[in-house]
């Protein structure tokens, strides 16, 4: 038995691990992974930006930035209809959970009520719930969990010791009680980080300990690549060895080997091959479509065809709607629909 659950990991210890040979590393990341998780399956997640930029935050990586100019049509917050629209596009295509972002330091309480019924009508359609829209409050927290709420993405990016280097408007201590409150109303936490900052590697095994420290482990936990965006301070950040990110990857594995590791942001960059060696590491999640929030994703023919050559299949859903389900719940949403927000964003078309 490879799996260990400790809460107790030093920064040594996951230095260690991440410093073995790489094909022992990679070895005992897929044995890990599969004492945990059935072999050859990813879990698909669709993602929407559900208001899109002008965030007051600092964020050194993000396009959605005020602070930068990146050029990101900024957006007010989509319409039901528009958002119930893109979860039908996504249960379609086979995701099993619709996560939802938006471009917000915080959300208003006003703004909760819109959340709630959204939440809802996501749920409706048979797929699992993701939200990330910034800091909580802790009745935030627990309106969003009595109204189901699956999951909530709340990244702690980088360690803690690099963090100040890329964000200034909010502490890791802010992010840790966001954190904490969901752990207290028992919604699943979505916590990773991104790679590729300029960071060094005692800074990534610094960030995994950050992660492995928290009790019980992140349900899910997303690997990002950084995604160089024009405008923003990272724009020309040096590559990041495509095997130390691999290395990162199973060793999340090896110190959470109950989480779910998302290969998350990024993957349009990465080969086929480099995506491969993720999964063997341990990676058993994907964001599938063609957008992530505001930057291209991988195209969608190319996971099907990457996902066909490794005999790869996408975890089932837990609560299937069949075709005919869905094209009465988007006829529903479809006459509902009172601006022409729906139509302009529509992908899911009654032919
Ligand atoms: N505003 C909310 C927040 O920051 O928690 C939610 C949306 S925010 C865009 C969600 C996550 O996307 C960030 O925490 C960050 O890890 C990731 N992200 C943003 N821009 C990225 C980029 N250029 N490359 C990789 N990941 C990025
Ligand atoms: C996460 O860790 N990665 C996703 C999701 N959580 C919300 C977001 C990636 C955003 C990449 C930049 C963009 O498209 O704006
Ligand atoms: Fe705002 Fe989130 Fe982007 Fe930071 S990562 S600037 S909080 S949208």
């Amino acid at each position: 038995m490879e799996s260990v659950i400790r809460y107790d990991w030093t920064v040594e210890e996951i230095k260690q691990i991440m410093e073995m040979p790489f094909l022992d590393l990679l070895y005992k990341a897929q044995t890990v992974h599969r004492e945990n998780f059935p072999a050859n399956e990813v879990q698909i997640s669709a993602l929407l930006s559900i208001k899109t930029g002008s965030c007051p935050e600092d964020c050194k990586y993000c396009p959605q930035s005020a602070h930068y100019s990146t050029g990101v049509q900024k957006e007010k917050l989509l319409s039901y209809e528009t958002i119930m629209q893109k979860a039908a596009c996504a249960k379609r295509s086979g995701a099993t959970r619709f996560c939802m972002g938006a471009a917000w330091r915080n959300p208003k309480d006003r703004d909760i009520d819109f959340i709630v019924e959204v939440i809802r009508g996501v749920k409706s359609l048979g797929l699992e719930t993701c939200m990330t829209l910034g800091m909580l409050t802790d009745s935030q927290t627990q309106r969003l969990a009595e109204a189901g709420l699956d999951y909530y993405n709340h990244n702690l990016d980088t360690s803690p010791e690099f963090y100040e280097n890329i964000i200034t408007t909010r502490s890791y201590e802010d992010r840790l009680e966001t954190i904490k409150s969901l752990r207290r109303h028992h919604i699943k936490i979505c916590c990773g980080g991104i790679l590729g900052m300029g960071e060094s590697r005692d800074d990534r095994a610094s960030f995994l300990r950050q992660l492995a420290i928290i009790n019980p482990h992140p349900e899910s936990v997303p690997i990002n690549m950084l995604v160089k965006v024009k405008g923003t301070p990272l724009e020309s950040a040096p590559d990041l060895d495509p095997f130390e990110f691999i290395r990162v990857v199973a060793t999340a594995r090896i110190i959470m080997p109950d989480s779910v590791i998302r290969l998350s942001a990024g993957r349009e960059k990465m080969s086929e091959e480099m995506q491969a060696w993720a999964f063997m590491a341990g990676a058993s999640s994907i964001f599938y479509g063609t957008k992530l929030l505001t930057t291209p994703n991988s195209a969608e023919t190319r996971d099907d065809s990457l996902l066909k050559k490794l005999g790869i299949r996408g975890t089932p859903a837990a609560a299937a709607s069949d075709e005919e389900d869905l094209r009465i719940i988007f006829e529903k949403i479809h006459e509902g629909a009172h601006d022409d927000q729906a139509e302009h964003h529509g992908c899911f078309r009654l032919e």
